[in-house]
């Protein structure tokens, strides 16, 4: 494996779950795998779960791990081609990303939408060129336009929650102070489409996602009907594509509250986290027996560490 962007890099997704439940089982099983081996984690934004699990599947791999948070620690990068360079960015993304790889085996990069232009963001100008000049296997750790250890560590909780062979996932906009990336929603439905589960996309008008994430999604703009049978409530909030990284809408009556996990089937709540409680969801529903939230970060040790193993065994 030489890239992890998109659901298309991981293959069969049975595969998998499956590597991913042995991974879970034996998590140290192959610590000689990374013995020697590097990977730098480079953040150009704030992070919990992603640090930290990305870490802890690296050091369950025997391998060594470097954080590097542009901005804090390093010289502020310059990342448009062709500019003169007379203003605050002291080196160019060009030159520091072939040093990365120089002293890396393996790169993770998070590098958030910007919102300034939606071309830029949804070409992941800044990924492509870690793809392009790094010289080593990258792993998204949630670019402009995806998040696939969150999609992936989502899709092995669905797996040990579930109740029925085929689950009804409804992914549901939420109301948020601030405008978020549509990464972890485009991400999840990108996951979900492919999975075995009947999975529903609901959102107030203006927020319906790029045109090939909604692709092969059924749409219910009606948040109740969504929410009718469902087994799993993925809650999410997500600023507009159309009106590019525009707030359309705060509207507190999308919060998932105990009423609205009472037109449900008994479903399971969760959410990637951080999570503004009252907003996205009542103490209610995240405190309550539903909640899901907590294994779920936990599994994104185990959707982190099934990756670096592959790209580990395509090094050998
Ligand atoms: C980010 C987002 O919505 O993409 C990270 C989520 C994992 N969330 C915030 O910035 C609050
Ligand atoms: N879910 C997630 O990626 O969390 P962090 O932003 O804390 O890494």
């Amino acid at each position: 494996m030489k890239r992890f962007l998109t659901v298309g890099d991981i293959g069969n997704l049975s595969d998998a779950l499956a590597e991913a439940k042995q991974v879970k089982q034996t998590p140290f099983a192959w610590q000689e795998l990374g013995r020697n081996k590097t990977i730098i984690l480079v953040f150009f934004n704030s992070s919990l779960r992603t640090r930290l699990s990305s870490q802890r599947a690296a050091q369950n791999l025997g391998m060594n791990t470097i954080v590097l948070n542009i901005n804090e620690d390093s010289w502020k990068l310059e990342t448009e081609l062709g500019v003169i360079m007379d203003g605050d960015k002291t080196e160019h993304l060009r030159e520091a990303i072939p040093v990365i790889g120089s002293y890396a085996d393996i790169i993770g990069v998070r590098s958030f939408a910007r919102f300034e232009s939606r071309t830029f963001d949804y070409e992941e100008t800044i990924l492509q060129q870690f793809i392009e000049y790094s010289g080593c296997p990258v792993i998204s750790l949630e670019s402009a336009t995806r998040h696939p250890c969150q999609a992936f560590a989502d899709l092995i909780t669905i797996e040990e929650y579930k109740r029925v062979a085929r689950p009804k996932v409804v992914l549901s906009w939420a109301p948020h102070p601030k405008a978020l990336p549509q990464a972890v929603p485009n991400s999840f439905a990108e996951w979900m489409k492919v999975a075995d589960v009947n999975f529903v996309i609901t959102c107030p008008e203006g927020y319906d996602l790029a045109p090939d994430i909604m692709a092969g999604a059924r749409l219910e703009r009606d948040q109740k009907k969504a929410f009718e049978g469902a087994d799993f409530i993925y809650a999410k909030n997500w600023s507009s594509y159309t009106e590019y990284g525009k707030i359309l809408s705060k509207d507190r009556s999308w919060t998932v509250d105990q009423e609205h996990m009472s037109w449900t089937n008994n479903a399971k709540f969760m959410h990637c986290l951080p999570v503004r409680r009252g907003m996205i969801v009542s103490d209610e529903v995240i405190d309550g027996p539903n909640s899901i939230v907590i294994p779920e970060a936990a599994n994104r040790v185990v959707s982190a560490q099934v990756v670096m193993k592959r790209m580990l065994e395509g090094l050998r």
